[in-house]
């Protein structure tokens, strides 16, 4: 069995869950936040069987964009005469971050 790690986009994970839950398997998901842009993704957490594992991969592949992103950077002091001057810094978000690991126990209670 792997237990998949997947961080998307907000918009994107009622699509991800929907779809994930059609093809049979469940999904939790949790709010998080990426140590960079500060802001709000979300991680959804799904734990398959290996036979399932592809299937799930072609999901989100399918359903997560990537986009643009602005993050506000300083400027040095110097070149504004003193004063910090916020600007905007665009980087590319992807459209998923995925991890895959082993689950060495499963059990419903
Ligand atoms: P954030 O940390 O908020 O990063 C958002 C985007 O900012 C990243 O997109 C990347 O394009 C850029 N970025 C991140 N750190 C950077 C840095 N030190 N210098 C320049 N640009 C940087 P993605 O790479 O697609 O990552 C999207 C989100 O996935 C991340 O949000 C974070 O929450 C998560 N993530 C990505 N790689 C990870 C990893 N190795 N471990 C844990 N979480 C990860």
């Amino acid at each position: 069995m792997k237990l998949i790690y997947a961080i998307v986009n907000d918009e994107d994970s009622p699509r991800l869950m929907a779809e994930i839950n059609r093809q049979g398997n469940r999904v939790t998901k949790l709010a998080s936040s990426g140590g960079f842009l500060r802001s709000g993704n979300t991680t959804l957490m799904t734990v398959v069987t290996d036979d399932q594992l592809e299937g799930v991969l072609d999901i989100i592949r399918k359903y997560s964009k990537s986009r643009k992103a602005a993050i506000n950077a300083n400027v040095a002091p110097t070149s504004m005469g003193g004063n910090y001057m916020p600007y905007p810094v665009e980087v590319q978000v992807g459209g998923a971050t995925v991890f895959v690991v082993n689950v060495e126990h499963f059990e419903k209670i």
